[in-house]
């Protein structure tokens, strides 16, 4: 994960000072990428320690195309708080879209199911595409999330918006575009979340995780960030050897994953750094 430390110093010294729309302001680059061989260890940042057990919730509630906060809240993931209504609703959010993707003729399409279904069945396709971004649902971004949910809308727009999947040698690689990286915060989730969504969907292929490769637009981190005692203090710790993920049943489909499927083994990362959230 020194590749992690690294961007963070890209964007520290490279990056353009911006407004954005929490007002907090961030000092951002536009245009970036790294790869994880998810061969020789899962990429789980090691430097402070991860919420793993957000990670796998978040996924699982994804996947289970649920986009209310309820599920994740009686977990004890509270990942998704600030940007819920009172009822604990998202609108349209990452869930929806994957398992249910409106059509003009009133079908929903199963996006996830497709894609299982033609990775085993046309494993050479360059179309093994999943995206969130739907036009029709997108939040207004000068309306709060709540209110954008009261209207029906999303109530952040998709950040992790579009990922495609290719197979080559019995080994399954993932790329994400991601829009807009909360460099500090969310995107040691996302990388996370994404490797173990390639287990995952290997598993259910009969194929190996290959590589996990992570495109990003705007890469941020947020002013409250840059500070002795989060970034910086970060910058000072020295990587540890990356845990491995077990997973301990291969369930009939993607969509019976469990928390109790799925374990990390040798994990030993520094402590974890607190930080505030842009709402
Ligand atoms: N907004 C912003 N500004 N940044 C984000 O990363 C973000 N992520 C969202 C929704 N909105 C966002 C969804 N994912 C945390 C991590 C991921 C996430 C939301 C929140 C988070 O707060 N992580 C903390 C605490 C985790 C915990 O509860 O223990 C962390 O230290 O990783
Ligand atoms: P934006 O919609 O104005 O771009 O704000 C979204 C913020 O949330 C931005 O800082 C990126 C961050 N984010 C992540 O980094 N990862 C995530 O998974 C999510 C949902 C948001």
């Amino acid at each position: 994960m020194q590749v992690y430390l690294d961007l963070l110093r890209d964007v520290i010294t490279n990056g353009r000072d911006r407004l954005d729309r929490t007002g907090v302001g961030t000092r951002s680059v536009f245009g970036r990428q790294l790869r994880f061989d998810l061969t020789v260890g899962f990429p789980l940042l090691t430097t402070k320690r991860l919420y793993f057990k957000g990670v796998a919730g978040e996924l699982l509630w994804f996947l289970s195309g649920d986009t209310n906060v309820n599920w994740l809240q009686a977990q004890g993931i509270h990942i998704w708080d600030e940007w819920a209504t009172e009822t604990g609703a998202l609108g349209p959010i990452y869930g929806a879209q994957w398992r249910a993707w409106p059509t003009p003729d009133g079908r929903l399409i199963d996006q996830l199911a497709e894609l299982v279904d033609a990775i085993r069945t046309r494993p050479y396709s360059r179309r093994l595409v999943v995206t969130a971004w739907n036009p029709a649902d997108l939040p207004r971004e000068e309306l709060s999330p709540q209110d954008n949910v009261r209207a029906g809308r999303m109530a952040l727009a998709p950040c992790h918006c579009l990922f495609q999947f290719q197979v080559a040698e019995g080994r399954l690689s993932c790329q994400l575009y991601q829009r807009s990286a909360d460099l500090f915060l969310g995107v040691p989730f996302n990388i996370a979340s994404y490797a173990l969504l390639t287990h995952l969907i290997a598993q259910q292929c009969d194929l190996e995780p290959g590589e996990f490769i992570h495109t990003f637009g705007d890469l941020h981190l947020y002013l409250n960030h840059l500070t002795p005692d989060i970034v910086y203090a970060q910058l000072e710790r020295t990587p540890r050897p990356l845990p491995r993920l077990i997973l301990k049943r291969r369930p009939p489909t993607l969509f019976d994953y469990d928390f109790e499927d799925i374990e990390i083994q040798g994990y030993d990362p520094h402590p974890a750094i607190r930080a505030p959230i842009a709402v």
